[in-house]
């Protein structure tokens, strides 16, 4: 195994100055280790010499179950934290044609399609990636990707422990990093502090100061994006991602110079993020099938009460991240340093609904798309291989044994506890604490007794959207708006009027992906409710909303880039607005009981 030296002079030399832009790396690349390690030395990550196949495990497979932490939280902790940050920085500054290095663990997900650990794809399958999306399979595919991508972590932070000089600095890194686990990204949950759902440490600044082994260095910062050595333009076809070096949020451009404009992705996500919470909120409370939680893919008999879905919430996060940046691509998306922390919360959230729905889970079920080692139309089920990650035998995991995030070693801070904790409760009340929309609680501010009960007893507003996949070859956004808007574009993410965007994430190559629709909401109650609230709105019943919405309810279709689309130019396109009786829980231990829901009006083309 090789590795770059590490030492920003001679990586300056290999990259050519010419390719580094002054709004990323400046001159600072990754942590120089000379002193303290011997760059020439054996791999640090071997692979298992007397098998032919590299055993995914989680960090340990001794049984030690360790908590995953919010990133924020793990912030708070700088020992784990310097740890953290460096074993990213080694992983992104791996030699890429290594297995373990940045670019291959990122590149499972979709681009480039090639083998890892020698997992060969399907007959005529090799035009596709790993990755199980609009798939039965996509909550189980990604938790055993996680895990991977968790062990190699932890196996770098083991041997950067090690490199601090013997004595009570060391000892103190070492028993850290045995307590190591990879972060998650809560974006739905109000930050503590009141700043952006996105954090400060992944948009802020393109270098950091760490305190590492060998002193204290400014060093590219790994959350801040990923540096392609170099991008390989046969990968990458599409332009202008054939020739972004660097892996873009919200690029000002399309061309090989553009920026990454994050205080944008922060703005755009913090105007969704109430529709973050909402969303998680109604599929914790309404949706107990798994093959309706599990997906965005629209199955025969769905009713009007089953639009939503863990993977369309994800969505949505990776669009208004990647804004025509690699994040919005699904094939490119793993490289985005927010890929990871995004999907552990989204393996979080699963893990949450895990234990109010132990009951439910995978059911054989047609796949939409090709995968590597699937054809669109063969049966998924809970025991399909999950390629191209081996257990210790040698067998692929499937969904059975990738049931219990405890196999691999890690639990979340709510699905924590051993036979003296009640589990179910602790999570339904972090639900609460987290998402429950606190307007319709109906206590804030100095309102009357019958505006409290108008909110109180309340009915769910919802605007259900469905299109086909691939309607656009690529991504695209509908924007759902109550009341006036500007009629620039680029400006509806950061409408005080938007509601929230609706994103259809899709990639480039569609060939093997049949056109198949796909569904999502984006829930209006906690904007009504306020609108009541402010006395703008009798109550939330029907014969007050309906008129109210026929005439604020509007929406906008755009490309990525802001290009807007016609609303009658999706000829797929779906929207229509449903509602519920919902009797709020009575205690923090419950989640709302949903009543028999309504269709009200389809704006489709009309809005
Ligand atoms: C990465 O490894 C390949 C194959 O061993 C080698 O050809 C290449 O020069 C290495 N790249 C760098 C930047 O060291
Ligand atoms: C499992 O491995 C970890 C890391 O080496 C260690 O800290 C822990 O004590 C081990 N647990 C058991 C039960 O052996
Ligand atoms: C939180 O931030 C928002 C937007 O910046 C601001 O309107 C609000 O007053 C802040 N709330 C608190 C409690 O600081
Ligand atoms: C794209 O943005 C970069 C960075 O601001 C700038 O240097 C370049 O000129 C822009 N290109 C075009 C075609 O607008
Ligand atoms: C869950 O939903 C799927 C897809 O609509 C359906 O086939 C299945 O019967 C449902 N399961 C249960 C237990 O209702
Ligand atoms: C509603 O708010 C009141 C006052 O803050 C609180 O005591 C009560 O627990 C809340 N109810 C729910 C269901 O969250
Ligand atoms: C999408 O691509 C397919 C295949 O190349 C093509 O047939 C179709 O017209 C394209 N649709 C749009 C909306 O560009
Ligand atoms: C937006 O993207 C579309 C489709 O990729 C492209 O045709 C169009 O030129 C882009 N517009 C801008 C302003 O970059
Ligand atoms: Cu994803």
């Amino acid at each position: 195994m090789h590795f770059l030296k590490r030492s920003t002079a001679s990586l300056l030399a290999i990259l050519g100055a010419s390719c580094i832009q002054s709004t990323y790396a400046d001159d600072h690349g990754p942590y120089n280790y000379d002193g303290v390690r011997n760059v020439a030395r054996n791999p640090i990550v071997p692979r298992q010499s007397t098998q032919n196949f590299y055993p995914v495990t989680g960090p340990t497979s001794n049984g030690t179950v360790v908590v995953r932490q919010e990133i924020r939280e793990l912030q708070k902790d700088s020992t784990l934290w310097t740890l953290y940050i460096l074993a990213l920085d080694f992983m992104q500054y791996t030699n890429q044609t290594e297995m373990l290095s940045w670019y291959q663990v990122a590149g499972i997900h979709g681009e480039p399609y090639a083998p890892w650990d020698n997992v060969q794809p399907g007959p005529g399958l090799d035009n596709s990636g790993y990755c199980h999306h609009v798939s039965i399979l996509f909550p189980t595919w990604h938790r055993p990707y996680l895990a991977l991508f968790e062990q190699v972590m932890y196996n770098l932070v083991q041997e950067i422990a090690s490199m601090w000089p013997a004595g009570s600095v060391q000892d103190r890194y070492v028993a850290a990093g045995k307590n190591f686990r990879i972060p998650y990204w809560d974006w739905a949950a109000v930050p503590s502090d009141n700043s952006s759902v996105l954090p400060h440490i992944v948009q802020d600044s393109p270098s950091i100061s760490v305190d590492g082994p060998a002193g204290t260095q400014m060093i590219a910062n790994p959350l801040f994006t990923y540096q392609f050595k170099p991008v390989d333009p046969k990968a990458f076809i599409y332009s202008p991602y054939n020739e972004q070096t660097f892996v873009l949020r919200y690029p000002n451009n399309d061309t090989a110079s553009a920026y990454s404009q994050n205080d944008l992705v922060a703005r755009q996500l913090d105007n969704n993020a109430a529709t973050f919470r909402s969303r998680l909120y109604n599929l914790f409370g309404a949706y107990h099938n798994y093959s309706t939680f599990s997906n965005t893919g629209w199955y025969p008999d769905n009713t009007d009460a089953d639009y939503d879905s863990i993977e369309g919430v994800h969505d949505q996060i990776h669009a208004l991240v990647g804004s025509g940046g690699h994040m919005s691509v699904t094939d490119y998306s793993a490289f985005d340093p927010l890929f990871m922390l995004h999907h552990a919360n989204i393996d979080r959230l699963f893990a949450m609904w895990q234990v109010i729905n132990p009951d439910s889970y995978v059911v054989p079920t047609a796949a939409t798309a090709d995968t590597y080692n699937f054809r669109t139309g063969d049966t998924l089920d809970s025991q399909s291989i999950l390629t191209p990650f081996h257990d210790t035998s040698g067998n692929y995991w499937n969904s059975d044994t990738a049931r219990d995030t405890h196999t691999f070693g890690y639990s979340y801070p709510e699905t924590n506890g051993g036979s003296d904790v009640d589990v179910k409760d602790q999570v339904l009340k972090a639900i609460n604490a987290l998402y429950g929309d606190k307007t319709t609680n109906g206590t804030d501010g100095n309102n009357t007794p019958q505006r409290r009960e108008a909110v109180v007893n309340h009915r769910e507003w919802i605007v259900n959207l469905k299109a086909d996949k691939h309607a656009l070859n690529g991504s695209f956004f509908v924007h759902i708006f109550l009341g006036d808007f500007g009629s620039d574009p680029t400006g509806w993410s950061f409408e005080p009027n938007l509601v929230g965007t609706w994103a259809v994430l899709d990639k480039f190559n569609t060939a093997n992906a049949p056109n198949k629709p796909v569904s999502g909401t984006i829930p209006l109650t906690g904007v009504l409710s306020k609108l009541v609230l402010a006395n703008e709105l009798q109550s939330l019943d029907p014969d007050v909303v309906q008129p109210y919405l026929t005439a604020n309810l509007k929406y906008r279709v755009t490309l990525l880039n802001d290009t807007e689309v016609g609303n009658g130019d999706v000829s797929s396109l779906s929207v229509t607005v449903i509602s519920a009786p919902v009797v709020p829980p009575q205690t923090d231990s419950e989640l709302p009981s949903w009543g028999a829901t309504v269709v009200h009006m389809d704006i489709t083309t009309t809005n």
